[in-house]
């Protein structure tokens, strides 16, 4: 097609949700003040060589100091929402008994402020930082730890409830299962297989528990949420091999929330393929059933795509602690082709394109919301002073423009919120990688919006994309 498509706006839904995306470990900093303890992520990133040049959330973005600022910058880019975490240690010191008024307040402001400045907040309950205290009594391979998400999550919502319309209980539980418990690489830093099938099942029990504490709580008309990383992944060949290197990684990293949660079961090839793990006896009668209370939309965070092939027998073992429960020993992760980001995350779209399709094919109902999608790059400095970041920005406009194509064929995304306002503790790599539209100088914490935060308010003012 030769028409020039300059000016040609692809424009979203009028009651798209545009936002910005955050989590409390990663900008508060303020580790301990008000009352707040130590959680899994401050006793990680505080043992040497777990992070990278030894940072640690202490300071972090200093954001609990600085709400007013940051709201102000949400502002002026005209988001219409903003998801943020709250900080299971500051909301309830030591993960059980009563809640901190203080770190209470907290949020409460945040909240006030969002509300005043027609900002929609979203939270999330859970972003990662477990209670040291829980941890100390076996995390999230324990049971108990379920129970405990769930008195939790009726604390908050006891006290946020009247002002937090939209609730997510989880932000990727695949992450705070596998690489916490199986590869170890995020904190509590345990390894090891059987542990983390253990910790997936008792987030999937927590996020329903944790369900059914707001819906007694919430206000009817509430918002109930969870967000996964969903694996966008391809098989290298279209063989029955390679195809069944992707049905495996699907399992254990797609299926294994999707199943519990959407249709009240395990995948059963997953059993099956980690019979020589585990039994599966900490699966008790009704764990699935309760994992699989109905919920109102689904989160996707969604960053790149995987390929796949089959791992010869007698082929090179994949080296160290893997997160993927076994299914490493038949298959093994090749290359994506394309540009990479900083991360060295391969930068492809169309991964996004794909899953969407999926999920409306297999979830037709189930309102969708992109709660994460962005880039970590490295910023120029302008001699104007600009903070220019044009890959990001690339980067932002093709994965919307395959939102959009996705919407267009018929997935149901309600909204984007991009990964991340801020530059922030990027988990094991520190400070080293910058996700944020906005520049933060950590030494003086100074904020300074990159040239993409102007491109988003633009798309945003404009409701869609100019291609
Ligand atoms: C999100 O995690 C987090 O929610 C957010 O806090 C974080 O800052 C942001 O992304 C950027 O990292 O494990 O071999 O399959 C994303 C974590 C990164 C997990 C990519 C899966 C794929 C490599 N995901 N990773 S592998």
């Amino acid at each position: 097609d030769a028409r020039p498509r300059t000016g040609t706006t692809l424009r979203f839904p009028e009651a798209f949700r545009w936002g910005t995306a955050t989590a409390a470990y990663q900008i508060e900093g303020a580790a301990g003040e008000d009352g707040r303890t130590p959680s899994i992520w401050d006793t990680f990133s505080r043992t040497p060589g777990k992070v990278r040049n030894g940072d640690t959330g202490d300071t972090a973005a200093d954001h609990y100091h600085r709400v007013d600022e940051d709201i102000a910058l949400m502002r002026s880019l005209g988001v219409t929402d903003y998801r943020f975490s709250l900080a299971w240690p500051r909301v309830q010191p030591s993960g059980r008994g009563p809640a901190a008024r203080k770190g209470l307040d907290f949020y409460r402001r945040l909240t006030d402020r969002l509300r005043e400045a027609g900002i929609r907040p979203v939270a999330t309950l859970y972003h990662w930082d477990l209670p040291q205290e829980l941890e100390d009594a076996g995390g999230w391979p324990e049971r108990e730890t379920a129970y405990r998400f769930a008195d939790y999550a009726a604390l908050a919502a006891e006290a946020l409830g009247d002002r937090v319309a939209t609730w997510t209980t989880l932000n990727e539980p695949w992450c705070s299962a596998f690489l916490g418990y199986g590869s170890g690489v995020h904190a509590p830093g345990r390894t090891g297989d059987a542990g983390s099938l253990r910790a997936a099942h008792h987030l999937n029990l927590a996020h329903g528990l944790g369900v059914q504490a707001l819906r007694a709580v919430l206000p009817a008309g509430a918002e109930v949420s969870l967000t996964l990383n969903l694996h966008a992944v391809r098989p290298r060949t279209d063989t029955p091999q390679d195809r069944d290197a992707v049905r495996r990684i699907d399992a254990v990293g797609n299926r294994i929330f999707l199943d519990p949660v959407f249709r009240g079961s395990l995948p059963e090839d997953l059993v099956r393929d980690t019979a020589d793990i585990t039994d599966w006896s900490f699966v008790k009668d009704g764990d699935c059933a309760a994992a699989a209370e109905p919920i109102d939309s689904l989160g996707i965070n969604y960053y790149s795509p995987a390929a796949v092939a089959a791992r010869t027998p007698g082929g090179a073992d994949a080296a160290g602690p893997s997160p993927w429960a076994g299914a490493e020993r038949h298959v093994r992760f090749v290359p994506v082709t394309g540009p990479r980001t900083a991360m060295d995350w391969p930068v492809d779209a169309g991964g996004l394109h794909e899953l969407l399709l999926r999920l409306r094919d297999e979830l037709p109902h189930v309102p969708l919301l992109i709660t994460e999608n962005g880039a970590a790059y490295e910023d120029y400095a302008d001699p104007s002073g600009e903070v220019k970041d044009p890959e990001r920005v690339a980067y932002l406009h093709a994965h919307l423009e395959a939102v959009h194509r996705a919407i267009g064929a018929g997935a149901d995304v309600r909204g984007y919120f991009l990964w991340s306002l801020l530059d922030n503790f990027e988990w094991a790599y520190g400070y080293s990688k910058r996700f944020g539209i906005v520049h933060v100088d950590f030494p003086t914490q100074r904020r300074t919006p990159k040239s993409s935060a102007r491109w988003y308010a633009d798309v945003i003012a404009r409701g869609g994309l100019t291609t």
